[in-house]
């Protein structure tokens, strides 16, 4: 199929456990690419193919899958909840031109809800809202749909009514056509019937169906005007219209119910992703960007007849080889072909091009504008890298990634596997640019960074058992900062001439700290060519190298500003590199006096209690340095805010669990760095200084 107006790629994406896996799987049931429905929990879902999800019940990376209903192609992707794993939803939402946000029914707005539904702005994604999980004790449909509105600022456009509730949710009212789903206990998502609305709920529906007419109609002015004037009710084909249109402009989301674990409500989810989400040339084009990404104001037009645009947004190596998952936006690609990677400047030629269905691969010759296609053989293409044709080379805005928060020192257990590591490792990390590895220069270590402990856990796991590299695994460490908080003014001279070349370099400066989040700061205000305007660049390398490594105990430096303000130079003896290497001596010379501080990483922490465990946990998270910022309470539970220093939440799940008779629930996401304690800034930088002494 080749029809793009019949395109629809999409990804489905929610907080942890909310159903997206099962609700996948019912797709690609009731759509008919497989015949036999796995579950989650007994490791046998498509989508969940990793060995460390079977075991785990959790998605860890995104997988791709394609299917047909109605003649529609859909190209849709299954993402992970888990907040380690965020950076899989963010490049898949990237590349996507439609969302199913997942929501659970009683759990409702959760901490990744909330993360995702910003990646999905952010990318101004036009989404469908599935509340699930409405057969489980305490959930509530409405209630959910006001979180949506109250938590996520987000407008739902409720398109059905729950008919019953938790053991008793048995369908569907659909507000469009006025009719029940009313599925049977079969448990089998086919087996439905669609009837008249239960007499309980008319008036409900009438209330509803009616906000949701005056909603619709505001999208044309025609049947706004009938509605308004004549009292005329739109066809349904006209709503279905109006709702599209709004859908698509991102003015509402079109709101189901329905359980997908019970099989029920999976196809109005369906008709919904054909009806109300964009096909690919119903999006705005990518935007090209030049060296310095800026937007060129050329546009990636979704027209497979136009050049080459497209995104490399996914490697993942598995038993067959590296495979390229890839976006195209224009043009089209066939085995064979030479493709410009204009990151790295290279041509790669295309060897194999896939359609992928979870972890198998289904050959294709070719693929165009539209496609979300995985390729095989490429060489030195990475995550957000552009590929175009050679002729009209453009690039795509680029993939932003975030810092890791914590690492853990790693050590192969022999010298065979010591061999194994490097490649294994390397791999990993073209996989998953939220993993980085760094090798400590003193001691040798493998340095592994990441997420969280989670995200490292499993690094390890698939170290040892898919790459068969037995590792030592260190303490985890938590990735500080170090900052200053002082205004100092300070000089130095850097001369080195006793015979041979000389060297000169004299700098006077200000040191002090900038904005938070700014970074690194660097000013020149030399008048008079005191330190001539060609030095200058090597003053902030050297100074810019430097922050790597703070004064205090090496953690690399936040927000410093320098400005240069005067100096002094000699005609044959200054050169770039006096100024760098007086720049460095600079650095060492002042920071100290400028009041260091170490700063560490709080996290954005929200954990979820039963009622009786609340005071424990509260307790427990204020004994760790947290500041409780809120509660809300939900009918199965209580959800608390709070914020709390990384270094004092390792192994919480596992406190958390005994705490709450395995009932408690926590994720937590980078927030900010703050100034640690004078007490526990001591004990870490007498800790780091003894590790980095040890290495030596
Ligand atoms: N009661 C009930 N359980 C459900 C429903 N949907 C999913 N589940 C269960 O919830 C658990 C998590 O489901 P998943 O599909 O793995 O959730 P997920 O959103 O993919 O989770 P991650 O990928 O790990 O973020 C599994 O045990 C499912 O069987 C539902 O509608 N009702
Ligand atoms: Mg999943």
């Amino acid at each position: 199929m080749t029809d793009l107006s019949r395109y629809r790629n999409i990804g489905i994406f929610a907080h942890v456990d909310a159903g997206k896996t099962t609700t996948t799987e019912r797709i690609l049931n009731i759509t008919g690419k497989i015949h036999k429905i796995g579950e989650v929990h007994d490791g046998a879902a498509t989508t969940d193919f990793m060995e460390q999800e079977q075991e785990r019940g959790i998605t860890i990376q995104s997988a791709a899958t394609t299917a047909f209903w109605k003649d529609y192609r859909m190209n849709i992707i299954d993402t992970p909840g888990h907040v380690d794993f965020t950076i899989e939803v963010y490049r898949s939402l990237k590349v996507l031109d439609g969302g199913v946000g997942v929501f659970c029914g009683s759990g409702g707005v959760e901490p990744q809800s909330e993360t995702n539904w910003r990646y999905a702005n952010d990318s101004a994604v036009a989404r469908i809202i599935f509340i699930n999980k409405l057969d489980r004790l305490g959930a509530d449909f409405y209630r959910v749909v006001a979180q949506v509105e109250d938590v996520l600022g987000a407008h739902p456009l409720v398109m059905t009514l729950p008919i019953g509730t938790e053991d008793d949710f048995v369908g569907l009212v659909d507000l469009v056509t006025e009719k029940a789903y009313i599925w049977d206990d079969t448990n089998d998502p086919l087996n439905f019937e669609i009837t008249d609305i239960p007499a309980n709920l008319i008036d409900k529906t009438a209330e509803y169906r009616e906000s949701l007419i005056e909603t619709a109609v505001e999208q044309d002015e025609d049947i706004m005007m009938k509605y308004l004037e004549d009292g005329e009710e739109p066809s349904i084909e006209d709503l279905k219209k109006c709702i599209r249109k709004g859908t698509i402009a991102l003015d509402f989301f079109p709101t189901f119910g329905g359980s997908a674990f019970k099989n029920k409500g999976v196809q109005l989810i369906l008709d919904a992703v054909v009806d109300y989400l964009p096909s690919p040339t119903e999006v705005n084009p990518q935007p090209e960007v030049d060296i310095e990404g800026n937007e060129t104001g050329k546009y990636a037009i979704v027209d497979p007849d136009k050049p080459l645009r497209a995104l490399a947004f996914k490697i993942m190596d598995d038993r067959f080889g590296a495979l390229t998952f890839t976006r195209i936006y224009s043009g089209r690609i066939k085995k064979g072909d030479t493709v410009l990677n204009t990151f790295t400047g290279k041509n790669e030629r295309i060897g194999r091009i896939v359609e992928m269905h979870a972890d198998e691969r289904i050959e294709l010759d070719s693929a165009q504008a539209g496609d979300i296609v995985a390729l095989i053989g490429m060489k030195n293409t990475r995550t957000g890298h552009t590929l175009c044709d050679p002729k009209q080379p453009a690039t795509l805005e680029p993939m932003v990634f975030p810092d890791p928060v914590i690492y853990i020192a790693i050590s192969p257990k022999d010298k065979s596997a010591a061999e194994k590591m490097g490649l294994a490792i390397s791999k990993m990390v073209q996989e998953d640019p939220s993993f980085r590895v760094e090798t400590d220069e003193e001691s040798g270590e493998t340095i592994i960074m990441g997420m969280g402990e989670l995200h490292l856990d499993i690094k390890v796991d698939i170290l040892r058992r898919t790459h068969n590299v037995d590792v030592e695994v260190g303490k985890p460490l938590v990735a500080y900062r170090e900052s200053i908080t002082k205004r100092i003014e300070d000089s130095y001279t850097h001369k080195k001439q006793t015979g041979g070349s000389g060297q000169f370099a004299k700098i006077d400066y200000i040191l002090e700290p900038s904005e938070v989040g700014v970074g690194f700061e660097f000013v020149s205000k030399v008048t008079g060519g005191n330190v001539p305007r060609e030095f200058w660049p090597a003053v902030e390398k050297g100074f810019k190298k430097s922050l790597d490594e703070g004064p205090m105990a090496g953690f690399p430096c936040l927000d410093v500003k320098l400005t240069l303000t005067d100096g002094g130079f000699h005609a044959v003896d200054s050169s770039a590199i006096a100024y760098e290497i007086a720049a460095k001596a600079a650095y060492r010379q002042s920071m100290p006096k400028a009041g260091p501080q170490l700063m560490e990483p709080i996290m954005k922490v929200d954990v979820f209690t039963p009622d009786s465990h609340v005071g424990d946990v509260i307790g427990d998270l204020n004994r760790r340095r947290g500041m409780i910022l809120g509660q809300e309470a939900g009918p199965t539970g209580v959800r608390i805010k709070a914020e709390a220093p990384l270094s004092e939440m390792f192994g919480y799940i596992g406190d958390l669990r005994t705490m709450t008779s395995g009932r408690g629930q926590f994720s937590m996401e980078f927030s900010h760095y703050k100034a640690a304690p004078k007490n526990v800034a001591e004990e870490v930088i007498k800790e780091t200084l003894e590790r980095n002494a040890k290495k030596k």
